[in-house]
């Protein structure tokens, strides 16, 4: 009875509560012949970048992303299709991570507002992960939020190659 009492206190409890909504290709599978990126991510800021559909390694399936970072003054990441979210919604942004080089590697959870603007983020990152690491990260989507992404990221100082795969949104309590 105690530890049944424990379980029903604990934040376990209340640990994510499913998927927002089908956040397209999360694991990477298939790839946008004209690109060479994974099919329904898109380079981050809208310009080339050195990040690819890989089928060198995966976690689940046979295909992951990667992301390819030797600039130390431009940054390279994909961002996810944009979901739809009711203001208010707690969502975890989770990927899996595998460094082939280490660098600064993150994952980004993002809410835009109706004018297309950037209106929340928050990351988690790992500069260690050698073998496929969760990152997660948790954020409340502020009153004027319509949408969310998911990003995956080398920020502009750091250098590596790391691979991702099994993105996924869900419904959370902060
Ligand atoms: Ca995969």
């Amino acid at each position: 009875m105690t530890l049944l009492v424990y379980l029903l206190a604990s934040p376990l409890a209340y640990a994510a509560a499913g998927p927002v909504d089908s956040l397209p290709n999360p694991s990477f599978e298939r790839v946008d012949e004209k690109t060479g990126y994974p099919q329904d991510w898109e380079s981050v800021w809208g310009r080339p970048t050195t990040c690819a559909y890989s089928l060198a390694t995966a976690r689940t399936g046979i295909a992951c992303a990667l992301v390819t970072d030797h600039s130390e003054t431009d940054s390279h990441g994909l961002r996810s299709k944009r979901v739809a979210v009711a203001p208010g919604v707690t969502l975890a942004a989770s990927v899996y991570v595998k460094l082939a080089d280490p660098g600064g590697f993150a994952v980004y959870l993002e809410f835009w507002n109706a004018a297309g603007q950037r209106v929340f983020n928050r990351s988690s990152g790992t500069s260690a992960a050698t073998d496929w690491t969760q990152l997660s990260v948790t954020g409340k989507a502020p009153p004027d939020a319509e949408s969310a992404t998911l990003l995956i990221y080398c920020g502009s100082t750091s250098t590596g190659v790391a691979y991702f795969d099994d993105a996924s949104l869900m419904a959370a309590r902060e």
